[in-house]
């Protein structure tokens, strides 16, 4: 453990704790590396060993020269760029290592970056940010950030379940998310050629309208609207209402408390058709269910195939996202409201509970769901949490938005009349 300076590979003579560029460096866990803004050569950290070696890489002035970093083995490097530090030219090549955590400043000029191709890379950038070079991240589960104003060129974040948050402003091209379950949130005035989740269940979300955006499933939000009646222990509370602490009905662990909730409104005026409220009016998914209309997130999850909602149409009991219903008689988008209060209840662990006697969820603690908060509530739910993995398995299984129309027009449609709809 120790620091040293990487500097050009003709220095003579080298200075204590000095290494040359060109060279490389095999890395022990706890090094720093502080890279000299005179390296014209490429540079290579490797290890090999279990654990992956942990250590520092840090650009703190800029380097114009044309330099390839590369990290090869058993590496998870921590690697800092300070504000306002140019590097055109310098590739982070990390794509054979075993994961990369990257901080950037604020107003950086940044090369090509290749991250860890089976491992988790955690991408860290401020506001003002440039590149005209291609990112990918490769395969695990990335999680990337970026602050306002940032111009990227082509952003690929591979295989696995990756989180990419965008500021305000984004200047990019094409953003592909590829194989797995992506979470993507775009601030406020983005253009992008292109954004697309690829395969896999994804999840956009934006506070404005995009056109560009492509194999999105979901919005994310899973809320109800404010108004409706859930089973408590105090009987039916208005949801924006309840207090944490107070205790939910639920369908499998008795009465279970609130850990948190939060109300926000929203204006639905840019919003997309398949991002309205989706209303399912009282009866529509069987005798008494809901018992008044119920307003909800369009990827909200509502049990069916038991409880008597929908029942026998489904294999089992199964989640499936509230706009998947929008084909059954009166469930429909509410495209003349023009904004809406949503509410997000969260327990411990994610259940059924009842909103206008109609059983639904809870709210599942995806990582959107906490990218998506101040630093201040996330670290107050995450401190709330007994067991985090709890919270993030859905308590049934979850159809996708097709998996659902396919069981409805097989075994509802061909009925006459589903409940008293
Ligand atoms: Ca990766
Ligand atoms: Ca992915």
């Amino acid at each position: 453990m120790a620091t040293y300076t990487i500097v050009d590979m003709n220095k003579d003579p080298l200075g204590p704790d000095e290494i040359h560029a060109g060279s490389i460096i095999e890395v022990t866990d706890g090094d720093v590396y502080i890279m000299d803004p005179s390296i014209g050569h490429d540079v290579t950290f490797n290890a090999t060993g279990n654990p992956p070696a942990q250590f520092d890489v840090q650009f703190n002035e800029s380097n114009a020269s044309v330099v390839k970093v590369n990290f090869t083995g058993d590496v998870i490097p921590t690697i800092s760029v300070a504000d306002g530090v140019q590097l055109p030219d310098v590739d982070l090549m990390g794509t054979n290592s075993s994961g990369m955590n990257l901080m950037v400043g604020d107003n950086v000029v940044m090369g090509k970056l290749f991250g860890s191709s089976t491992g988790a890379d955690n991408i860290l950038v401020g506001d003002g940010f440039f590149t005209d070079q291609d990112w990918n991240t490769g395969g695990g589960n990335d999680t990337i950030r970026f602050g306002h104003d940032a111009t990227l060129k082509h952003l690929k974040s591979g295989a696995g379940d990756d989180v990419l948050y965008f500021g305000n402003n984004l200047t990019a091209g094409d953003i592909q998310t590829e194989g797995g379950d992506d979470n993507v949130y775009v601030g406020r005035n983005a253009s992008t050629a292109k954004i697309d989740g690829g395969n896999g269940t994804d999840s956009y979300r934006s506070p404005e309208s995009s056109s560009n955006t492509q194999n999105f499933e979901s919005t994310a939000v899973v809320c109800y609207a404010a108004g409706t009646l859930i089973k408590t222990d105090r009987g039916l509370r208005p949801v924006e209402a309840i207090q944490q602490g107070e205790r939910l009905r639920t369908l499998d662990h008795g009465f279970q408390p609130v850990i948190w909730s939060r109300a926000s409104q929203h204006d639905l005026r840019d919003f997309r058709r398949e991002q309205h409220p989706v209303l399912i009016p009282a009866g529509a998914l069987g005798p008494g269910l809901p018992r008044r209309n119920l307003i909800v997130s369009p990827q909200h999850r509502i049990l069916v195939g038991g409880q008597g909602q929908l029942q026998g149409c489904f294999p089992s009991e199964v989640f499936v996202p509230a706009k998947a219903l929008t084909i059954l008689p009166g469930v429909r988008h509410m495209l003349g409201r023009k904004e809406i209060t949503w509410v997000h209840l969260l327990c411990q662990a994610h259940e059924v509970i009842f909103a206008e006697g109609c059983a639904s969820e809870s709210l599942l603690l995806g990582p959107m769901s906490l990218a998506t908060l101040g630093e201040e509530e996330r670290a107050r739910i995450l401190g709330a949490l007994r067991n985090p993995i709890a919270s993030k398995t859905p308590a049934r299984a979850c159809l996708t938005l097709t998996e659902t129309r396919e069981f409805i027009e097989a075994n509802v449609k061909s009925r006459a009349r589903v409940g008293a709809a």
